[in-house]
């Protein structure tokens, strides 16, 4: 495969049905998995497809993700192919306005396809923990001489309602397209899945162009891919649907269907955490031939360590990452972001912890989201009456206890 392949990365997201994790961060930028950031999967799976011409267009509160990205992925430099830039709205609009949506991000960007000239234009999300292998998805487009390819997975007719629907036939062909109708048609012969858009596009260049132009001069239009241009050239381009299931990843068991959460709500993305956490967990981190990419830090390794009264600190079923301190506490089935000290005495279950949270001495924690920066009392009890913790702290449906930490303070120079 000769391409010239350029990617879109959509980083600008508000995320607000994350909240309180989206209060300081755009979603891309919402830590996951001890050490990582919701935008690290997408753009890992770019690189490890050999992609790294990449832009990512920012947007709502993006100083997190910006220094995220300057902190672990801002390669480039030296090879003129190898690139990964922010780009924030460039007002390129007659009323000199926010990227709109979706297709808007990319209209305002049009100079950076054009002064590239690429073959096709990957335009991917960066709200979804998953792995996948792009190069497969582009040989796919090549081989159904395809001008939009769209990756697909079957999943819950329930779900109709949050996601683009694809309407297609066995060879693939993309008949309807209907975006979050929960009436929206069941795939062929299986009346309970629909199939659904992962809002990860590959275009050939002259169409997305074309498209994207035709968009912009129809009043009506609010800018997205899903809502208004894929569902109006139905019948006008080729458009295929890539099946995420047919996906292989170098290292990973082909008979095992490939990990893919939509992670829009706080009890998504706390079950998702939870889901690399087991010995055998559904998300592993540990294929070292499809390594998950993010900033490095100089962390030192985590210790664990008996406390004054001989108590073993120990951490069973959980991550724990660098800079940890587990000094006579129990942590079980948890997910510990950089530099977490647990305190002698604490039992910590089913929590996802944030960077630099203090957990007091014999403080008992249960299915909690610590944000940054936490200090828990000693002796505290959280997880356990659910009323209680309503009076001071957001507790989901589900009753995932979110607790708030403190900004980080940066540190400045002094003169
Ligand atoms: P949504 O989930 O509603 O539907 P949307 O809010 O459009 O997704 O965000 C898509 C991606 O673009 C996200 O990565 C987001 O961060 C980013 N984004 C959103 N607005 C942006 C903006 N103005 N500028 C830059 N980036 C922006 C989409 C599709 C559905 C599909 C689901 C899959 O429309 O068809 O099923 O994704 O989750």
């Amino acid at each position: 495969m000769q391409l010239k392949v350029l990617a879109f990365v959509l980083a600008g997201g508000e995320g607000t049905r994350l909240y309180p994790l989206t209060r300081e961060r755009a979603k891309p930028a919402v830590p996951f998995g001890g050490k990582y950031r919701i935008v690290d999967f997408v753009l890992s799976n770019l690189v490890n497809s050999g992609i790294y011409s990449i832009y990512v267009l920012i947007q709502f509160r993006s100083q997190s993700l910006l220094q995220h990205l300057s902190d672990g992925w801002q390669f480039g430099g030296i090879l003129k192919n190898e690139f990964l830039v922010p780009v924030p709205a460039q007002m390129r609009t007659k009323g000199k306005e926010w990227y709109r949506g979706t297709a808007d991000a990319i209209h305002q960007n049009l100079n950076l396809i054009e002064q590239s000239a690429p073959d096709v234009v990957v335009v991917f999300g960066a709200d979804h923990i998953y792995r996948m292998n792009i190069r497969e998805m582009i040989e796919y487009h090549q081989q159904k001489h395809a001008d939009v390819t769209i990756a697909a997975l079957p999943t819950d007719k329930k779900f109709a309602k949050d996601f683009g629907v694809i309407e297609a036939d066995s060879s693939g062909r993309i008949m309807g397209f209907h975006e979050k109708k929960a009436d929206a048609p069941t795939m062929p012969g299986d009346s309970s899945r629909v199939y659904a858009s992962m809002g990860n596009y590959v275009f050939s260049t002259d169409i997305l162009l074309k498209m994207i132009e035709e968009d912009q001069e129809d009043p009506a239009s609010s800018h997205d891919f899903g809502k208004d241009i894929l569902p109006k050239v139905i019948g006008q381009a080729e458009m295929f649907a890539y099946n995420f299931n047919t996906n292989n990843i170098p290292g990973e068991d082909p008979d095992k269907s490939p990990y893919w959460r939509d992670v829009g709500t706080l009890d998504a993305f706390y079950e998702a955490n939870m889901d690399i956490r087991a010995i055998s967990p559904e998300l592993n981190l540990f294929n070292r031939a499809w390594p998950l990419r993010t900033a490095s830090y100089p962390d030192p390794p985590a210790k664990f360590a008996f406390d004054d009264d001989n108590r073993r600190g120990q951490a069973i079923d959980s991550v724990v990452s660098g800079g940890c301190i587990i000094s006579g506490g129990f942590v079980r089935d948890s997910v510990l972001g950089r530099h977490v000290f647990v305190h002698a005495g604490c039992h910590i279950e089913e929590c996802v912890i944030f960077d630099n949270c203090d957990i007091g001495r014999n403080a008992k924690l249960r299915r909690c989201i610590l944000q940054k920066n936490v200090r828990i009392p000693e002796d505290s009890v959280i997880g356990y009456d659910h009323e209680e913790d309503k009076k001071h702290y957001h507790v989901t449906e589900s009753g995932i206890v979110v607790i708030d930490g403190k900004r980080t303070p940066m540190q400045l120079s002094t003169i």
